[in-house]
């Protein structure tokens, strides 16, 4: 047998006291917490990403997980759910935000009554929620948009933008970095010219795609920061006369694009792991409600597989930089 020096053993002891205590972080959530994700709109596949990562989370520690929400990405679309899963007592409501403000009342009522509340991949304003678990940082998102349509477009000519809905938090988020990326000299030969609004609906964003195309001959690209909009642009484009002429980027899922890098229609596009931004979110949303964290700045957490979190300012958590993808990578990606 091992024999050990007085040292060396309050060594190991201490060892095993620190293993110990970090095993009780992660054994700091409770089992069997009701925790609802409510998606933008349940048949965006993006969406469907994000939850299936929650519900993998919410296995992971014992929870009741389940996902709610409406088929369309309207303001109020979410807020029936909201009511109902306040009426039943959910311990926590995980949420992608279709409006700002309008869903906040509805949110601060289910706070007020114990429920805990993390927006995810689009936030509320602050009042609405807890926490909040954003993607990447939404100034590299819109920065890095212009950077690589300036180098698919060769830095000069027109461009346009095609949205999800007028009021995604989001969205409108990347595209006030964009605009502020656009004002520097190096762009000063790029002339954005309209940001369309595809409403996250596949019909609606081919259509305003083709609209693009007969209003602005002469463009150049279009850039849509939603995974919808860019496979309807991506979908128009492939079949077109414009395919070659006009670059089509934005931010997909590389399972959604992977069809048109092959035949060329799309260089380059961006994205993070939905899944693990679902999967983020849920385990921030049980911390939360097992009385773990409280949403202060500096607070950690235990997050499963993706380790420890730190909340930063005004309740956010970051997951990581997005990931370029092209033709060279697309092939080492699954979702
Ligand atoms: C769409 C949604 C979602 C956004 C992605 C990139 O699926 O608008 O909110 O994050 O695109």
């Amino acid at each position: 047998m091992l024999k050990l020096s007085g040292r060396a053993a309050s060594a190991v002891l201490c060892a095993m006291l620190f293993a110990i205590g970090t095993t009780a972080s992660a054994a700091s959530i409770k089992e069997g917490l009701k925790i609802a994700f409510v998606p933008k709109q349940i048949n965006n596949p993006y969406e469907v990403i994000a939850d299936n990562g929650g519900m993998e989370a919410i296995k992971e520690f014992k929870g009741d997980g389940k996902v709610v929400g409406p088929s369309d990405a309207g303001a109020s679309s979410q807020v029936s759910y909201i009511n109902t899963l306040t009426t039943q007592r959910q311990n926590a409501i995980v949420i992608a935000a279709n409006d700002a403000n309008a869903l906040v009342p509805y949110l601060k009522r289910a706070m007020a009554q114990g429920i805990k509340v993390v927006t995810f991949d689009s936030d509320t304003a602050p009042a609405g929620r807890q926490l909040f678990v954003n993607q990447a940082n939404a100034e590299s998102i819109g920065r890095g948009q212009i950077q690589l349509v300036s180098k698919l477009m060769g830095g000069e000519g027109e461009f346009a933008i095609l949205s999800a809905t007028p009021n995604a938090t989001n969205q409108n988020t990347w595209i006030k970095w964009m605009q502020e990326e656009l004002k520097k000299p190096e762009y000063s030969k790029m002339k954005l010219v309209k940001i369309a609004y595809g409403n996250d609906d596949d019909q609606k964003s081919f259509v305003e795609t083709q609209g693009l195309l007969q209003a602005y001959p002469n463009l150049k690209a279009i850039v849509a920061p939603t995974s919808v909009g860019i496979a309807a642009a991506a979908r128009y484009i492939a079949s077109s006369p414009y395919k070659g002429k006009v670059a089509v980027t934005g931010l997909g899922t590389p399972n959604q694009m992977r069809a048109f890098v092959k035949d060329g229609t799309v260089k380059a596009f961006q994205l993070w792991d939905p899944g693990q931004l679902g999967y983020l979110a849920a385990y921030a949303a049980a911390n939360l409600a097992s009385g773990a964290i409280t949403g202060k700045e500096g607070e950690s957490f235990d997050a499963g597989k993706l380790g420890k979190r730190t909340i930063g300012k005004d309740g956010e958590i970051i997951l990581g930089p997005p990931t370029t993808f092209d033709a060279s990578n697309i092939d080492n990606f699954n979702f």
